[in-house]
């Protein structure tokens, strides 16, 4: 989507809404991260697998850890060395997807 590639403008306005679900800002870089925690492994890679496919359609991908049931994401685009409305965007999407099991 046009708009998505630079570094994220209108930050404020664009962050309030992750901010509101959970999402928190990485001390020591540009980037989002956020920590969910399912009812077990089979739920956590669900999520993950649905967030998989969205990624390969973005061309942009989530770092992030899983053990059993926990999944802590990390949000940022390599590309400009922040955040941009790619994160924004993927955020959303991880919050909708983890809102469809939780
Ligand atoms: N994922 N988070 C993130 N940031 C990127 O800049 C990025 C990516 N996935 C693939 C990708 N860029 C490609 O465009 C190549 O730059 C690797």
């Amino acid at each position: 989507m046009s708009g998505d590639l630079g570094k994220l403008e209108n930050r404020e306005e664009a962050l309030a809404p992750l901010f509101e679900s959970g999402w928190r800002l990485v001390d020591d870089r540009d980037a989002i991260k956020k920590t969910l925690t399912f009812k077990n492994f089979n739920q956590a890679f669900g999520f993950m697998t649905h967030v998989a496919m969205l990624a390969e359609k973005m061309d942009h991908h989530p770092e992030w850890f899983n053990v059993y049931n926990r999944v802590e994401i990390t949000l940022s685009s390599h590309d400009v060395n922040g955040l941009s409305g790619r994160d924004v965007r993927m955020a959303k999407f991880i919050d909708f997807s983890a809102g469809r099991i939780l």
